[in-house]
């Protein structure tokens, strides 16, 4: 059984998204701070859309903590959404609200539009949309955000970079890249990179095909909105055997590594070296300048319905990134470590 284990609710204009964490060690402080930058820095980032000058995300925590410290049992977070306010009557949970206004019916290319409304049969693809929008990567980060509290008191630590906007791999042309996209009603996406230092030999294993840590991780981090492709270490395409391998030393009678274009994982495990993990982010589906389309309630070809976007998440999708994979590293530790306190986890972990 997982050990970090959460699920979240909210729809992007609903009243508020929320998350219930279960697994975290008791006696763990929870810095509320902490979390509120990492909400923070997930709201920034060049490219993004009017809704962030909306929201100001702050996560206000409802059980499971005592005086700043975990107390074993489940952990509620709770993000107000700010704009809530102008879409009550639409997202009114009553029947006696009832509204069309902003139900749309012209599906996005890209987007969860089309197959959410076979699926779900939902003839109103905005009870498609609220759901599938990438503002619930609100609360995902709030969760990571706690995950990575957990991983400090190990002295792990992440972080990410963004490696590539569009067609621009120097961060000086990024912003030149965004703008130029705006221009023209378009979206760009790009590729970052996410690193984590100081873990442990072993956390996963290759004993089944569900346990292995890179598949943990590619899941994890495929199921961000609009991510479509995930990388461990150097992309292997294109070099010999000799050329791959990290090869073992000894330096200062320690085993180590003279590369590490294996990102970290082999066989399924962490081997001591850096995490080294990227992702490829697809351009935003909603565009200012829509592209053909079908609209479900006159079977005719018509534009893709247009909403207020991003141009470029990028770097947003970087801090959720990085907040999934502290989440997938905090329930390995957990796995491999145990402990229902946090002291119980730390003397594990030091022996
Ligand atoms: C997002 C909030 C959303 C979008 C974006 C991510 O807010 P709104 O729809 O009100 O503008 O800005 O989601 C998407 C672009 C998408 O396609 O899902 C957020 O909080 O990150």
């Amino acid at each position: 059984m997982e050990k970090f284990r959460f699920l979240t609710s909210g729809e992007s204009h609903g009243k508020c998204l929320s998350a219930i964490i279960e697994g975290v060690p008791a006696g763990m402080s929870i810095d509320i701070d902490f979390i509120n930058s990492e909400l923070k820095r997930r709201q920034q980032g060049y490219g993004r859309g009017e809704r962030m000058q909306i929201e100001n995300d702050t996560v206000e925590i409802t059980s499971g903590v005592r005086f700043g410290k975990t107390i074993g049992s489940p952990i509620t977070l709770v993000i107000k959404n700010r704009d809530f306010e102008n879409w009550q009557k639409v997202m009114s949970t009553s029947p006696n609200d009832y509204t069309d206004d902003k139900s749309f019916s012209v599906f996005r290319p890209g987007h969860a539009d089309y197959a959410g409304s076979v699926k779900y049969n939902q003839k109103d693809l905005r009870n498609i949309l609220e759901r599938s929008s990438a503002r619930k990567t609100a609360i995902e980060v709030a969760v990571g955000a706690v995950a990575k509290l957990l991983l400090k008191n190990l002295d792990i630590e992440g972080y990410s970079e963004t490696t590539q906007i569009g067609t621009a791999c120097c961060p000086d042309k990024f912003h030149q890249e965004i703008d130029k996209t705006k221009e023209n009603g378009d979206s760009v996406g790009g590729k970052f990179v996410v690193v984590y230092k100081n873990l442990p030999v072993g956390l996963g294993s290759y004993v089944h095909w569900d346990r292995g840590i890179d598949g943990r991780l590619a899941q994890a981090l495929m199921s961000i909105p609009a991510v479509k492709a995930v990388e461990i270490g150097t992309n292997p395409l294109g070099f010999c055997g000799s050329e791959y391998h990290d090869e073992f030393t000894i330096q200062d009678g320690e085993i180590c590594r003279t590369s590490n274009h294996a990102g970290g994982v082999e066989g399924g495990m962490t081997n001591g070296q850096d995490l080294v993990v990227s992702a490829v982010m697809k351009p935003i589906p909603t565009m200012t300048k829509p592209l053909k389309s079908v609209d479900l309630q006159t079977g005719e070809v018509s534009e893709a319905h247009c909403e207020r976007s991003d141009v470029c998440a990028v770097e947003s999708c970087a801090v959720v990134a990085e907040s999934r994979v502290a989440w997938v590293l905090a329930n390995e530790i957990l796995l491999k470590y145990g402990g229902d306190s946090i002291e119980e986890l730390l003397k594990n972990y030091h022996k």
